[in-house]
């Protein structure tokens, strides 16, 4: 069996039809038997659904502001579905949907769900993809969902129905380019699946379409494997789920090879851009000797010498014991939460934007140009660094010229450190051990993996929520299911108004209003569990091995959330 990419498709560009990528992909056995899984919808979903309005609703903090911001769209009430027993024919629907940004497992069922759920409302409804991200949109390039292209992608990995983009939506100009396009194509309601950035960028169209008249509903879907798109009303983003469990299995793995071996220190770093919420899921699930939480750094106010100190004594204590192995989690983030590395990064941000000679210098002379220019206290922290990792901080910028953190290699950085310091330690007799460090990155090995039973029946549910959503005339509103530690079945399906997320923060010299980035919290339960057992598992060597997802079995391996989601309920 083989599956067609969109590439292959007759595509409604002549850019793109112009590409030659026709190509074919084969299909694994899995994903043959993958294909007849069914998702369980909630129940609330599985007839025409009765909308319940609750009371107007207000913005998490800055509501004076915000309302002004959003005269149209703040205050709406939270929206909640119930099962209706006399099922009401709606009128047919043509909506439009985008990928946006990094990819995270599932997002293929929230197409599918949406698909469906649009289809139930009226046989004649459509779908058009906007393809690679939401500048399809902006530039007119998309494909006509039909039920065969459909039918290819239910319950399996990636982006690629329709592809991703981290194109912005925020200016009118797209706005109005965007509106062309689907008022050529008859469109009536939007849907962007994406993070809180493009989350927040779905309310300003929401905004500025009904401000306009434009008669184009913009409905907003919770994504991104990080899972830092949550708060008092959402609950997970998706993808999260699938994603720390490849992980895990792949930690688990390390982690017996390791206690096989007893010879090497793995030092695992784990993607999440700025929160920790990967790295502290996959150290409940495995149960690792060290994992650093970028969020208790920034609060201890920790520097890079301490975190460093801390691995190292624990390296030490464990050769004591004649243990000269181990394994490390450490987020992808965590550079920018040391407080100095974030003044640091901060200055360097502006010096360089200010210093277009710094491009034409030898590496020698940049480093002593930096050296030279920042303030002594940066100056001190740049000099003490490793000088490769130095000068990845002065090269590589993203198009708002932040340093790319992401590309700095802080598991190498780390145990270059950590090796230093035990070499001072042997100098002092304190350590009389073998350190013989590996290194490794998970992040791409596990956004695009077929999403686990949680994953896929969320993702399904959100998309087929999200027709509900249309067929109810809102705007503005994220698709929302609560109650998600029970089975998918008692989940609760309905709409968050995304205002109501929304607080203001200053991003790239200006207040805006955005969605508010959910960090770990120390005083939760995920990080107390952790906190609570890791000097155990520190020293006693207390592994778990999660294993690979399984698609297929009983509930209790098949169909269980994260630890993380279990635990914040025991909060509610
Ligand atoms: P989103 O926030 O868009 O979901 O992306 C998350 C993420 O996977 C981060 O964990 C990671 O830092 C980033 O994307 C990498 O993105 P890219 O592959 O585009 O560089």
């Amino acid at each position: 069996m083989y599956i067609v990419p969109f590439f292959y498709l007759p595509l409604q560009s002549d850019r793109l039809n112009s590409l030659n990528l026709f190509y074919t992909m084969k299909k694994s056995a899995l994903q043959i038997a993958r294909a007849a899984y069914q998702p369980k919808l909630p129940v609330a979903l599985t007839g025409s659904v009765t909308v319940v309005e609750g009371e107007p609703t207000q913005s998490v903090a800055d509501q004076e502001e915000i309302k002004k911001l959003f005269p149209n769209t703040y205050g709406l009430p939270e929206i909640r579905f119930e099962k209706n027993p006399n099922p009401v024919p709606g009128k047919p629907i043509n909506a439009g949907v985008i990928l946006s940004g990094g990819q995270a497992p599932g997002g293929h069922n929230v197409i599918c769900g949406l698909f469906d759920g649009l289809k139930k409302i009226n046989k004649d409804s459509k779908l058009y993809g906007f393809l690679m991200g939401p500048g399809g949109l902006v530039d007119h390039k998309y494909i006509e969902l039909t039920s065969d292209i459909i039918d290819e992608y239910r319950n399996t990995g990636g982006f690629d129905i329709i592809g991703s983009g981290r194109t912005k939506l925020e200016k009118k100009e797209q706005f109005d380019k965007g509106l062309e396009i689907l008022k050529k194509l008859n469109i009536s309601a939007l849907v962007i699946i994406g993070g809180d950035d493009s989350n927040t960028n779905a309310a300003v169209l929401a905004e500025y379409y009904k401000n306009i008249g434009a008669g184009v509903q913009v409905i907003g879907c919770p994504k991104t494997i990080d899972g830092d798109l949550k708060n008092e009303v959402v609950e997970a983003s998706f993808g999260f789920d699938t994603a720390t469990k490849v992980y895990s299995e792949l930690i688990g793995n390390i982690q017996r090879d390791c206690f096989s071996a007893k010879k090497y220190w793995h030092f695992i770093k784990l993607m999440g851009r700025s929160a920790s919420h990967i790295a502290l899921e996959c150290a409940l699930q495995t149960q690792p000797n060290v994992c650093i939480i970028s969020e208790e750094v920034e609060a201890k106010n920790m520097t890079l010498d301490d975190v460093v100190n801390y691995i190292a004594d624990i390296v030490a204590a464990r050769a004591a014991k004649g243990e000269n192995f181990g394994t490390v989690l450490i987020p992808e983030g965590l550079i920018e939460f040391i407080p100095a590395m974030k003044n640091l990064i901060a200055e360097l941000n502006d010096l360089l934007a200010k210093s277009p000679e710094f491009a034409t210098l030898a590496p020698a002379a940049q480093r002593e140009f930096v050296l030279s220019h920042l303030s002594a206290e940066n100056a001190k922290v740049f000099a003490s660094l490793p000088e490769g990792v130095a000068r990845q901080l002065t090269l590589d910028r993203d198009p708002h010229g932040n340093v790319q953190v992401s590309l700095i290699e802080t598991e190498k950085l780390l145990s270059e450190m950590v090796n230093r310091r035990l070499e001072q330690m042997r100098g002092e007799g304190k350590y009389n051990g073998k350190f013989s460090p590996l290194h490794h990155f998970f992040g791409y090995e596990g956004r695009c993996a077929a999403p686990s039973n949680f994953d896929a029946d969320y993702c399904y549910a959100l998309g087929f929520n999200a027709a509900c959503l249309i067929n109810a005339g809102v705007t503005g509103y994220l698709s929302s299911l609560r109650n998600l530690t029970k089975p998918s079945v008692q989940w609760l399906a309905g709409g968050i108004p995304i205002t109501m997320m929304f607080n203001m923060e200053r991003r790239h010299g200006e207040m805006k209003p955005v969605i508010q980035k959910a960090l770990v919290r120390l005083d939760g339960t995920p990080f107390r569990r952790f906190a609570a057992k890791r000097d155990e598992w520190a020293m006693a060597t207390s592994y778990v091995f999660p294993g690979p997802i399984q698609y297929f079995g009983p509930a209790e391996v098949c169909d269980q959330p994260t630890m993380t989601l279990h635990y914040e309920h025991l909060d509610k």
